[in-house]
């Protein structure tokens, strides 16, 4: 590590149970049951977005099918989605973050990473500020938020999750490379499920196993990866909480002639459109972890619907089968479409790393 003991002071937060503790804290009779957000009533069709902890106990899961959710929980109450209230809380988390720092990077509308190495109430102590943090989110918006803490962006957010709901862990300089070791690979940042496979078949399962590699071996077997994770390994991130990193997407839509009153032939249109994304992302080498569907009625009143996945996306089934699933999980009944589009964000993060001015300890 950096041997003049200067470090920065990175905080990743991430709210519990985004959507479900809301759906929670709004209805009375949801709390302390267990309720999937998403998906439809006796697990007739959709996915879940999210469970409450209570729903997790039976093993429902984000992005599960409410069929499978409805089959591990009979009694488990299926919550329709209210984006623009999860939007709005999402921006009022955000001004609590403002009020310590600037240096804020949303990765989506539940979490985010701040730059706090100056904060703008010179506290200093990267700690007591995840303390008011999460005290704030707690007494103003009746949530919890788990949060790591630690001098880069990997570290914190493999920390925000350790102690979750309502969790706080800080792993220190000194610690770092100790946790590195013993983490599993498939924890480390960018190691989807195909490529943690690959680890494991040739015996890597965690931290300490990786870095028994050289960084030419790595980089033979993983690629560019490869050089990420010798260096994560190492517990060296460099890279800096962006601002006003540009939130992308890749998308196509199409309007109909004729508005679409049957499922079969909003099948077929989804099919279409996902192939033009399919050629989109591969045109642009990208690949994310988000489709959204965006369906405009014969009204002309807009929906969309969104759901993000445990690995990147850019093969076609996947869009299509996704796509159809999100437009399975609306009401279709009487429905008649005009328009149809489907669009994929949340790109990877740039691996590359970025020097970044690095301020006095105090973690
Ligand atoms: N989400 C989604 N599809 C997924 C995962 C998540 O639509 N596959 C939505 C619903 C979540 C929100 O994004 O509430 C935040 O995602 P998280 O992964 O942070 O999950 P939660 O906040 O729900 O739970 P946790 O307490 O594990 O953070
Ligand atoms: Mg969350």
């Amino acid at each position: 590590m950096n041997s003049t003991g200067v470090y920065r002071k990175i905080i990743h937060i991430d709210m519990d149970a985004f959507y479900a503790s809301i759906e929670q804290r709004d209805n009375p009779d949801y709390r302390n049951k267990p309720i999937a957000v998403g998906g439809s009533p006796e697990g007739r069709g959709g996915v879940v977005a999210t469970a409450s902890y209570e729903a997790r106990k039976y093993g429902i899961r984000s992005a599960m099918s409410s069929k499978k959710a409805f089959q591990l929980c009979p009694d488990v109450i299926f919550v329709r989605p209210r984006f623009e209230v999860y939007k709005q809380v999402s921006q009022q988390i955000r001004k609590i973050f403002c009020r310590y720092t600037d240096l804020i990077e949303p990765l989506s509308l539940d979490e985010a990473f701040l730059d706090v190495t100056s904060d703008k109430q010179n506290i200093g102590s990267a700690i007591e500020i995840a303390k008011q943090i999460k005290q704030a989110i707690n007494d103003e918006l009746h949530l919890t938020a788990s949060a790591g803490i630690s001098i880069n962006k990997f570290v914190a957010k493999i920390a925000s999750d350790i102690n979750k709901p309502d969790g706080m862990t800080f792993i220190g300089p000194s610690r770092i490379e100790k946790f590195m070791e013993s983490l599993p690979v498939e924890k480390f940042f960018g190691v989807g499920k195909v490529t943690a496979e690959k680890m494991k078949r040739m015996g890597l399962h965690t931290g300490a196993d990786l870095k028994k590699l050289t960084e030419p071996d790595l980089f033979r077997h993983f690629g560019k990866s490869g050089k990420f994770y010798y260096r994560i390994v190492r517990g060296i991130d460099e890279r800096a909480v962006q601002p006003h990193r540009e939130s992308k997407s890749v998308g196509a839509e199409d309007t109909f002639q004729h508005d679409l009153k049957n499922p079969e032939d909003m099948y077929d249109e989804l099919r279409k459109i996902s192939v033009i994304v399919h050629e989109r992302l591969r045109k642009h080498n990208l690949k994310g972890r988000t489709i959204t569907l965006k369906i405009k009625y014969h009204n002309f009143k807009i929906i969309t619907r969104s759901i993000s996945l445990a690995d990147q996306i850019d093969d076609l089934e996947t869009i299509y089968t996704t796509a159809k699933k999100l437009l399975d999980g609306t009401d279709l009944v009487e429905k008649r479409i005009r328009l149809l589009g489907i669009s994929i964000s949340n790109f990877r993060m740039e691996l590359s790393s970025q020097t970044s001015d690095q301020l006095t300890l105090g973690l």
